[in-house]
């Protein structure tokens, strides 16, 4: 079993009592003694959550882990097949896997989009080839397009602070300098429309997602229309995917900020961090007792216990 994508998930709300559940266990009766089993953690991009939630998870389940920050410490990798490896690739992603299945239960892959090459991304070119050549199971820790393990931890999130059965949920697009992938927004909408949510999502025209992952979802382009009733604001940039990678808009006036936030049902705030603070959102809003940005972060770990439990048990 991988943790790939939601399609890995059997039942995606049962997941989330699940995940609630064994942090319960864990908070009552403390962290697992050692199994023996390891898992490899390899990072091409930077993390601090990922990295040290998926750790903490590990220790809470008698897991040892070991990072690898393969572009800072490993040798460069070759995805291609047949090529001729004169160039800067020293080492073929069939002996990496290879090798790297043999010393480890699980590895967790996280590597970014590259925002250049839309196939390239959009087929997960280089996640994928970790799951067709290791023969352990492969965890996504942010891959080109998803981030299952923040989506996860989100509907956690969601699910401790709704105060309704049918809660309104808003993904708000929000301006950033710099083009980020569109993961995080892909794999909330996965996620969001298998809950029992009235989801909306918005944003600025020439920033549509790719419609498989925004099924079931809402679209409203005017962003405090969509903020009206909110119970949830989950805020997050993403570059466009139509005009791939690009910057659009840094259009200050998709900033949350508390005017907006007056639109709602006093809704939570979230974001998966890491954030810039009055690009993205006032200091205002996330400072404020409606922001959940730290429990959404603390449940990363959650998240992590359960899909470790999951795949290697
Ligand atoms: C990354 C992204 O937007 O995908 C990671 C988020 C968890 N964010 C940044 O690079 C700022
Ligand atoms: N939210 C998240 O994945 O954070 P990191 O990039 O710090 O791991």
């Amino acid at each position: 079993m991988n943790f790939c994508s939601i399609d890995d998930v059997d039942d995606p709300q049962s997941w989330v009592d699940e995940a609630i559940a064994l942090k319960n266990e864990i908070e009552t009766y403390g962290p697992h003694v050692y199994t023996g089993k390891s898992i490899c953690l390899l990072f091409f991009n930077p993390s601090l959550r990922t990295r040290l939630s998926m750790q903490k998870a590990a220790f809470n389940l008698g897991i040892q882990s070991f990072i690898f920050n393969l572009n800072q410490e490993g040798w460069q990798l070759e995805f291609e097949d047949g090529t001729v490896m004169n160039g800067y690739t020293s080492e073929h992603i069939k002996e990496a896997a290879g090798v790297l299945s043999s010393y480890f239960d699980a590895i967790g892959v996280r590597s970014f989009a590259s925002l250049s090459n839309q196939e390239d991304d959009y087929s997960e070119k280089v996640f994928n080839q970790f799951v067709k050549h290791c023969s352990i199971p492969v965890i996504n820790m942010e891959s080109a397009t998803l981030h299952p393990l923040q989506s996860l931890a989100d509907m956690i999130t969601i699910k401790e602070f709704a105060k309704v059965d049918k809660p309104k949920v808003v993904l708000s697009w929000a301006p950033h300098p710099k083009a980020l992938p569109q993961a995080v927004a892909n794999s909330f909408s996965q996620w969001a429309s298998h809950m029992d949510f009235d989801f909306v999502i918005t944003h600025p025209e020439g920033y549509d997602l790719h419609p498989e992952f925004v099924k079931g979802a809402t679209l409203e382009y005017d962003q405090r229309k969509a903020f009206e009733g909110a119970d949830f604001i989950y805020a997050k940039n993403w570059s466009s995917y139509t005009d791939y990678g690009q910057v659009l808009s840094q259009d200050k006036k998709w900033i949350v900020d508390q005017q907006k936030m007056k639109l709602t049902n006093q809704a939570k705030f979230m974001h998966c961090l890491p954030v810039r603070r009055n690009v993205i959102v006032t200091d205002e809003v996330i400072d404020s007792d409606d922001s959940i940005v730290m429990q959404q972060a603390a449940h990363r770990v959650t998240s992590a216990n359960l899909v470790l439990r999951k795949l290697i048990g």
